[in-house]
């Protein structure tokens, strides 16, 4: 089932997710809808926070060909190195981009949806999109690092926007 997303600056956004303890059907489900979501949107990641579940679930696919699903479930940043620029855009916050520095290399330790534990060293788009992610689940969005001027005129945007789509 494809999932409303959440869009900035909804203040369900900025909840912090709880860590998932039972891996049962209902992360399951959470995990598949969160993917078809990420696949219809199109985007190359997605948090359960933007479709206002509150638990650290994150899936990400930066494939070419969008068969290489990701899964991250209580995400831990164990180490990073190095700093990177990216482009970034945000479902959340559709038709804008801008540049963001994060660090270039993460090592990540997850859970897949059936609990069981992985580490991942990543750099790239997929350290980046990493980052993004796990900044959703603590209530943050990429256009926090923007300067407080260029945030006041996107949320003025955003509300219009919205006031727009009804
Ligand atoms: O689809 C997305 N593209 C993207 C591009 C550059 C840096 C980060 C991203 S993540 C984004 C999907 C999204 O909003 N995930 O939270
Ligand atoms: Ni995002």
């Amino acid at each position: 089932m494809v999932l409303p997303i959440l869009e900035y600056p909804d203040p369900r956004l900025k909840k912090v997710a709880a860590r998932v303890t039972d891996f049962g059907p209902d992360v399951a489900r959470l995990v598949r809808d969160m993917a078809e979501t990420m696949y219809a949107a199109p985007g190359i990641g997605l948090a359960a926070t933007q479709v206002d579940v509150h638990k650290r679930v994150i899936v990400i696919d930066i494939s070419e060909a969008r068969d290489d699903l990701r899964v991250f479930v209580n995400p831990e940043i164990l180490s990073a190195e190095g700093e990177a620029e990216c482009e970034e855009g945000c479902l959340s916050v559709p038709g804008y981009y801008d540049k963001v520095t994060r660090a270039a290399k993460v090592r990540v330790r997850a859970q897949d949806e059936h609990g069981r534990t992985f580490e991942l060293d990543a750099d790239g788009l997929l350290a980046v999109c990493i980052q993004h992610e796990m900044d959703h689940l603590v209530g943050k969005v990429f256009v926090d690092y923007l300067s407080p001027l260029k945030r006041a005129r996107l949320a003025t945007r955003m509300k219009k926007r919205q006031r727009m789509a009804g």
